[in-house]
């Protein structure tokens, strides 16, 4: 069978909905990642290894904190944004995630909520590559509740000293800093934001092992044991849960995205393989209608979901969008890749399940992407919440 490479998707003339500039970034980063991700990703995945040495040139590309303005960033619109975590997903789960994380959860919150000092300090180091970062949300305990979560910040004079337990944190041993959500004792248990270097004594990371999904990249717990951060260190302007959801709204709009992405390097391989295969009669496997029936499939949803996250980009470009907006886009388009990598992996046969081709890894980065950043269900009842006017949760 000849190599199988990706040729792009665009059924409906999607192409012509973006500006020049949009496409130059689609164009540009897609480059990239086939000229260096391709090429290493299954070993990555085989062994468990974050690509770090792809740190450098994403920043050199602007890809951290690309849709921020000042501080070295980019200044990309949002939907230039999003194409960017389109082709990062396409090339793999794992590395989008980890520039969601160190753009969407680590800079955007210095940025939204950080003083003049923190934004200085850290956005051009985290832009840069130079620093990495995390963020800490969940817990052990609470998931999909994080307002349950027991982490707690106490002042003492001019420090605050934390306590707690993060869980499933992505980058968490590879970062220098975390940015921390923990109930503040003194405010009555309101939720803020901490930036906490990763060696302040107290704090500990720990890799999380034998991960069936998102192998290249990195996952950990970590351990806060009276870690002591100067005042200064808290996000001023974070104030209670909304503070954390307003940045997983970064990051759920560009997961919305890298969907679209893994969806069409799934669909773009079964297509040319199934026309390359052959079964009965000596007729390419594309010729039978059910497998005919997969591809229809694949191709309808995938454009529905370009047309969809884009709408959503153009809403969050005017400053129009809505959480539930993006909620939509994070469901449908997670879910809709995770079908495509199942429908595209059965196309593939036995060949399916073999890392000859990106479709398992797909398949397997895309479990957690449905757990992750609100899973599917959750997002299912913030809809529903959005409708009615009841919350189900
Ligand atoms: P609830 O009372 O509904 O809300 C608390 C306050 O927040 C406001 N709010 C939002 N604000 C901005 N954006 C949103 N999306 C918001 N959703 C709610 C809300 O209006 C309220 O404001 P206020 O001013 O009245 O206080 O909170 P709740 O405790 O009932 O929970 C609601 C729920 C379930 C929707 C929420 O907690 C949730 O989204 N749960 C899912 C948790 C989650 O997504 N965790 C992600 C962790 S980070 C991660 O997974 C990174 S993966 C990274 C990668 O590798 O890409
Ligand atoms: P739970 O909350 O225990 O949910 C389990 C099941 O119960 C789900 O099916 C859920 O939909 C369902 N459920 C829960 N509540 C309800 C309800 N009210 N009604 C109906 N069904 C419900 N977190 C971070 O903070 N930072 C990170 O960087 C980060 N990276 C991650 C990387 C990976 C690889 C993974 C897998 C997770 C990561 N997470 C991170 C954690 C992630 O956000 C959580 O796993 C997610 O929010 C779900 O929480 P949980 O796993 O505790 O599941």
């Amino acid at each position: 069978m000849p190599a199988i490479k990706f040729r792009g998707v665009d059924f409906l003339e999607f192409d012509a909905l973006l500006s020049d500039d949009e496409r130059l970034v689609r164009d540009t980063t897609r480059k990239f990642i086939e000229e260096n991700l391709v090429p290493i990703i299954e070993e990555c995945n085989r062994a468990g290894r974050f690509p770090r040495e792809l740190v450098q040139p994403m920043a050199e590309l602007g890809y951290f904190g690309a849709s921020l303005k000042g501080y070295g960033c980019a200044g990309m619109s949002n939907v230039e944004y999003g194409l960017v975590m389109q082709e990062l997903e396409r090339g793999d789960s794992g590395v989008r995630s980890f520039v969601s994380v160190q753009s969407a959860l680590v800079m955007y919150p210095i940025y939204a909520f950080g003083s003049e000092e923190q934004k200085s300090l850290w956005l051009p180091a985290l832009q840069k590559g130079e620093k990495l970062g995390c963020f800490g949300l969940t817990e052990p305990d609470f998931g999909s509740n994080p307002g349950g979560m027991r982490t707690r910040a106490r002042k003492v004079d001019k420090r605050y000293v934390l306590n707690g337990e993060k869980m499933w944190i992505t980058s968490g041993s590879i970062a220098d800093v975390a940015i921390i959500w923990a109930k503040v004792e003194d405010e009555n248990d309101k939720v803020r934001g901490f930036i906490v270097e990763t060696d302040r004594p107290g704090f500990k990371a720990d890799d999380v092992h034998g991960k069936w999904s998102l192998r290249a990249s990195v996952t950990s717990g970590l351990s806060l044991q009276d870690v002591h951060v100067p005042e200064c260190n808290l996000l001023p302007a974070s104030s209670g849960l909304r503070s954390p959801l307003m940045c997983l709204n970064q990051a759920r709009y560009g997961i919305a995205w890298g969907g679209v992405g893994a969806a069409m390097a799934c669909y773009d391989c079964a297509l040319q393989y199934s026309l390359l295969r052959k079964q009965f009669r000596d007729q390419p496997i594309a010729s039978h209608q059910l497998v005919q029936e997969k591809l229809a499939w694949m191709i309808t949803e995938i454009t529905k979901a370009q047309l969809l996250v884009l709408q959503v980009g153009r809403l969050k470009d005017a400053d129009k969008v809505e959480h539930q907006h993006i909620s939509m886009a994070k469901r449908n388009n997670v879910w809709m890749a995770l079908e495509c990598a199942r429908m595209a992996r059965d196309i593939l046969g036995a060949n399916g399940i073999a890392d000859d081709y990106p479709i398992m890894r797909h398949l397997m980065n895309l479990e957690s992407v449905k757990t992750y950043e609100g899973t599917h269900d959750i997002h299912t009842l913030i809809l529903g919440s959005s409708v009615t006017g009841i919350d189900a949760f």
